[in-house]
């Protein structure tokens, strides 16, 4: 089952067609939901991809409240998913893209180095962007690409700065990072515990601090974080 479920979430993605939720029927728990995406990445690794860190989600209420889902989950990053600053992301590659509001943290010696502002691209494999807990893990959270604006030290007390999202230079989402697990220094235990493996020069997106916003052709995005700086995309028209 796992093989199957791996199959039809890769399918999905590569040929850009959203596909029906498993359902009840499929009996996926949490510990196979992780296989079936532990599978489904190694598919993306046989195709010539490598890990280069890892993602939490649901961190935020907001997103909790969004998605319908209230755990902290975590899906693996590929240098394929990598979009550099300022770059342009194809909407063609994708079902039905989303960007959040992100913070980045460099991994290093089970430590945290450096933070950036971020962007992330989600993009469920499901239709109608719905999913229960399992399906979201098996769909390695919704990952689909990201975006990490320049690094620096981290400056004291990351736990209350303000994030915003602007889309076209308009405000779309205003949040803070204390919305990431309270203090998004926390993304590290978190992960090291969840995920069991941490390496060095890894990227470690901490979670949204808001809510997700749909991204639209042409659309031009833009994440600052108070202090930290600021991420840009743009949507291929
Ligand atoms: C699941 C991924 C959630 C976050 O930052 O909370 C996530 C989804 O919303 O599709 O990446
Ligand atoms: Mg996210």
């Amino acid at each position: 089952m796992i093989d199957t479920l791996a199959g039809r979430l890769d399918e999905a993605a590569v040929s850009r067609t959203a596909v029906a939720q498993f359902g009840a029927d499929a009996g996926l728990d949490v510990a196979t939901a992780y296989a079936v995406q532990e599978a489904l990445v190694a598919r993306r690794l046989d195709r010539g991809e490598t890990v280069v860190g890892l993602k939490l989600g649901l961190t935020s209420r907001a997103k909790m409240a969004q998605m319908g889902v209230d755990e902290v989950i975590w899906g693996r990053l590929t240098d394929a998913m990598h979009v550099p600053d300022g770059g342009t992301v194809s909407l063609s590659e994708r079902i039905h893209p989303k960007v959040e509001p992100e913070v980045a943290f460099l991994v290093e010696g089970g430590a945290i180095v450096a933070v950036a502002p971020a962007i992330e691209l989600i993009d469920s494999r499901y239709l109608d962007f719905r999913f229960t807990l399992p399906e979201v893990i098996a769909d390695n959270t919704s990952a689909s690409g990201f975006v990490v604006g320049p690094w620096r030290p981290v400056p004291d007390g990351v736990d209350n700065l303000g994030v915003l999202l602007e889309v076209d230079g308009r405000v779309a989402q205003v949040g803070s990072t204390a919305a990431i697990l309270g203090d998004p220094r926390r993304a590290l235990p978190e992960a090291a515990r969840l995920a069991g493996e941490l390496r060095d020069g890894w990227v470690l997106l901490a979670g949204a601090a808001t809510a997700a916003v749909p991204l639209t052709p042409g659309a031009h995005v833009r994440v600052t974080v108070e202090h930290i700086g600021t991420a840009s995309l743009r949507a291929s028209a």
